[in-house]
């Protein structure tokens, strides 16, 4: 008998063993033992399912602790397009959402975001600048889209992966739009950080979404205003690594351990 055939026996008597076990039968029968012996082959092939399955398990548990997801948050207050007169910083200014939701992770990067305004209106939409803001970096999102349309109540989702640009010198109107900036220089009052040369949200990725966001939203021109009376949103999508915490699965038939360490 060699190596792969004791090696056959000893699992399938182990199998016979744990079923028993399992199923508290009175006394083994002793035939199955016997023929257990020349059907070794027949059960070791038995015996892949549970094997593989188990590996599989192993790999699950392991793909558990690294996840995308995403989620929501909001500032519902009313902007003011200025905050007085016609023209200037907004109020608030800058507008903020404080995010924490990913501390319980171990860690958490960025990997898109996504910025709605909602119920924004203004007569003449090319004056609205708005510039986003979190840990150090930022984005001019849009900035002298439209035109002297009077809009109002408009629900601008801005998307990296959205198949337009906002319009340029054509009316507003709500939908999905990949953030822009036209015509010259724009300026953003402190306490606004230097006003960035991209456009783009994906100016956030690989940071950590938790912390301050700032929404600086300006009117650069005399005349004509607005307002963005339901206030901003974000859809934030970050690949977290969840705690070792998490993972105590273990304990029952001393696998192997996982490759990876972190
Ligand atoms: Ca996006
Ligand atoms: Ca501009
Ligand atoms: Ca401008
Ligand atoms: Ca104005």
């Amino acid at each position: 008998m060699d190596t792969t055939e004791d090696e056959t026996m000893f699992s399938a008597q182990r199998l016979l063993s744990a079923r028993h076990d399992t199923h508290h039968e009175s006394s083994p029968p002793r035939g199955l033992a016997v023929a257990t012996r020349a059907m070794g082959i027949a059960l070791s092939a038995l015996l892949v399912l549970p094997i593989a399955e188990l590996s599989r398990t192993d790999q699950a548990e392991a793909g558990k602790r690294f996840q995308t997801i995403t989620q929501t948050f909001s500032s519902t207050g009313q902007i003011a397009i200025p905050a007085m007169g016609s023209d200037g910083p907004a109020n608030p200014y800058p507008s903020t959402i404080d995010v924490d939701a990913f501390a319980k992770f171990k860690s958490a990067q960025i990997t898109d975001v996504n910025l709605t305004l909602t119920g924004l209106g203004h007569t003449l939409a090319q004056n609205i600048d708005i510039m986003l803001v979190h840990d150090g970096a930022s984005t001019l999102v849009m900035a002298d889209a439209g035109n002297g349309t009077d809009v109002a109540d408009l629900t601008i989702i801005l998307d990296d992966e959205a198949g337009v640009n906002l319009p340029q010198g054509a009316v507003l109107t709500s939908g999905s739009f990949q953030p822009a900036n036209y015509v010259g220089g724009d300026t953003f009052p402190a306490p606004a950080p230097a006003v960035p040369a991209t456009t783009a949200l994906n100016a956030f990725d690989g940071l950590d979404p938790d912390g301050t966001w700032q929404l600086y939203v300006v009117d650069d021109a005399n005349l004509n205003t607005g307002q963005i009376t339901g206030g901003w949103e974000l859809e934030i999508t970050a690949k977290v690594k969840k705690d070792k915490g998490k993972k105590k699965k273990g304990g029952q038939g001393g696998g192997k351990k996982h490759g990876k360490k972190d």
